[in-house]
Order: structure tokens, then C-alpha cells, then sequence
């Protein structure tokens, strides 16, 4: 349900998922800064015709499959995400036997509570949050502070929706990291093991389904997966769809306001 905006309306959708946002800066879970944030992603989203391309496809296949596979697997959260996906990222925490873990760039213990009981709120058990004590080197701004037992551990982290620099410190750590971005220009999609370059809203339920179908094959299937996955054609595929856009008569799934 939107506020004020009748179902028949051709932009109800992005609507919808705005308004999704709004109640997120109103119940203290997602930054003012976040709703910019979705402005940018938004734009992008337009360019790509709101739909999930066949790249898109491809990387989410790829992510499932190195997801799985991984020994131990993160599911980090921020308050756009939060906002956007919470039923979503508890399902693929599940599927994945991942903690779901807090961590933000615009830090505060308040924001992180919130977080973490509306995850709840959506069927989480356990929500981990900054230890305090644990840090992830290279990092300047408060998303270096994590949990020992989630993010610092694992060997796989699961990122939408990232702000650049803690993709390429996680990397330095050893860590795959895959992420969700619509700009395959920043630099948090071109330091990614896989960047999905699609709406989080679009991307998580294939991302939960296909890591569910990775669950039943074999390993050496799944490494054949992540293995043929070329993230750096991932991002060029995605640049030309977006620079290639004609914007004269293409126009997004439903009519533009
Ligand atoms: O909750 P916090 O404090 O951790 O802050 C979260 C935000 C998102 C505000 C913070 O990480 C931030 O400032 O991010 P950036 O640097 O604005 O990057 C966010 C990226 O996500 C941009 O490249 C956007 O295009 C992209 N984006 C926005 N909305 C979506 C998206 N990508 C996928 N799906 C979306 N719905």
C-alpha cells in the first residue's frame, strides 16, 4: 500500500518501494543520506529499463554458487537494504546458514538496534552487531567495526548495496565479496568478486532461489558456475546497456510521471 498513490497509477511500483524507504527514515532504520542514495540507484534502475538483464541473470547464478560454496558465509546489512528487503535477506540468510550481520556507514548504536529488530520483525533469530573490538584493516569509516563471529570470519561476504571502500578492504582481506549496485561504474562494482548490477528488490528473490537450486548439485558444478563468471564483462555489458539507453522512445517497464 502507498500512501496516497492509487494502485492504477503507471510509476506505483517505484512508488511503492519509495514509500518503503520513507517508513524506513521514519522507524530510525534507514539514513537520511539513504533516501539519496535510492535516488541515485533509481536513476540508474531508469536507464535500465527496470527490468533484470541476461548480465544480471548471469551474476546472480554466479553468486549463488560461490555463496553456497563458501565455508563460511556473512550477510551484511545496511539501512536501505534493511528497508528495502528484510523478509528477503533472513530468507537468504537461512538458505545459506549466514548470520546476518549489522553494519553501517552511517553509524550509530540506535540505528543498529533498529536494524536488527526489524530484521527480527521479519522472522530473524539472531542479528549480529559490531563487536567493539573487532576491525576490518583499511577501512576510514565505522563499517571497518564488525563481529568476530560474522563478517571477520567469514570467507564469503554477501553486501548490497555498498559505499565503496569496505568492498575492496574485504577483498584485501581475503574475502569474496558479492554485491548488489546499479551503477557498474563505482568502484564498489569493479572490486567485487560478482557485482549483480540490478534493483535489490529484483535481484533477491532469484538470488534466494537459485542458491536454493545450488543446495542440490555438486560442488564441481558449482565451481563451474563461479569459475566461468567474468565480472569485469559483467560491468562492461551492464555500462553499454545503460550508455545505449534512447531515451527519445525506450522507456522503463511502466510509463515514466
Ligand atoms: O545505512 P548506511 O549508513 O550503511 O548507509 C547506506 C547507504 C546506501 C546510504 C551508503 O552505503 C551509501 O552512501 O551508499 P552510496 O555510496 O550512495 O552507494 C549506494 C549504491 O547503491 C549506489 O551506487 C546506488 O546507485 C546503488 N543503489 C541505490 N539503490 C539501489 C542501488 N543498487 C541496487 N538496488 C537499489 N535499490
Amino acid at each position: 500500500m502507498t500512501a496516497g498513490v492509487d494502485a492504477r497509477h503507471p510509476r506505483h511500483e517505484s512508488l511503492r518501494i519509495r514509500e518503503r524507504l520513507v517508513r524506513g527514515v521514519e522507524c530510525g532504520v534507514t539514513s537520511l543520506h539513504g533516501l539519496i542514495a535510492h535516488g541515485r540507484g533509481e536513476a540508474l534502475d531508469y536507464l535500465l529499463g527496470e527490468r533484470t538483464h541476461e548480465f544480471a541473470e548471469r551474476a546472480i547464478d554466479a553468486a549463488a554458487a560461490l555463496l553456497v560454496s563458501a565455508t563460511s558465509t556473512a550477510v551484511s546489512v545496511n539501512g536501505n537494504a534493511a528497508a528495502l528487503v528484510p523478509e528477503e535477506l533472513v530468507a537468504l540468510a537461512s538458505t545459506l546458514g549466514a548470520p546476518l550481520e549489522v553494519n553501517l556507514f552511517h553509524a550509530g548504536t540506535q540505528r543498529e538496534r533498529a536494524i536488527a529488530a526489524h530484521l527480527k520483525a521479519h522472522g530473524a533469530k539472531d542479528v549480529l552487531l559490531p563487536d567493539g573490538v573487532t576491525e576490518i584493516a583499511g577501512i576510514a569509516s565505522p563499517r571497518r567495526l564488525v563481529n568476530a563471529d560474522g563478517i571477520a570470519a567469514a570467507d564469503a561476504v554477501f553486501v548490497p548495496l555498498e559505499d565503496g571502500d569496505r568492498c575492496a578492504a574485504l577483498r584485501s582481506a581475503g574475502k569474496a565479496v558479492v554485491t548488489v549496485d546499479l551503477n557498474p561504474l563505482s568502484r564498489t562494482a569493479r572490486s567485487s568478486t560478482v557485482c549483480i548490477v540490478d534493483n535489490v528488490v529484483r535481484a533477491m528473490p532469484r538470488l534466494i532461489e537459485v542458491a536454493r537450486e545450488m543446495r542440490q548439485v555438486t560442488e564441481q558444478e558449482r565451481a563451474a558456475v563461479a569459475g566461468g563468471y567474468d565480472n569485469a564483462e559483467t560491468l562492461r555489458l551492464a555500462e553499454t546497456t545503460l550508455r545505449a539507453t534512447d531515451t527519445s522512445g525506450a522507456q522503463p517497464a511502466t510509463a515514466p510521471a
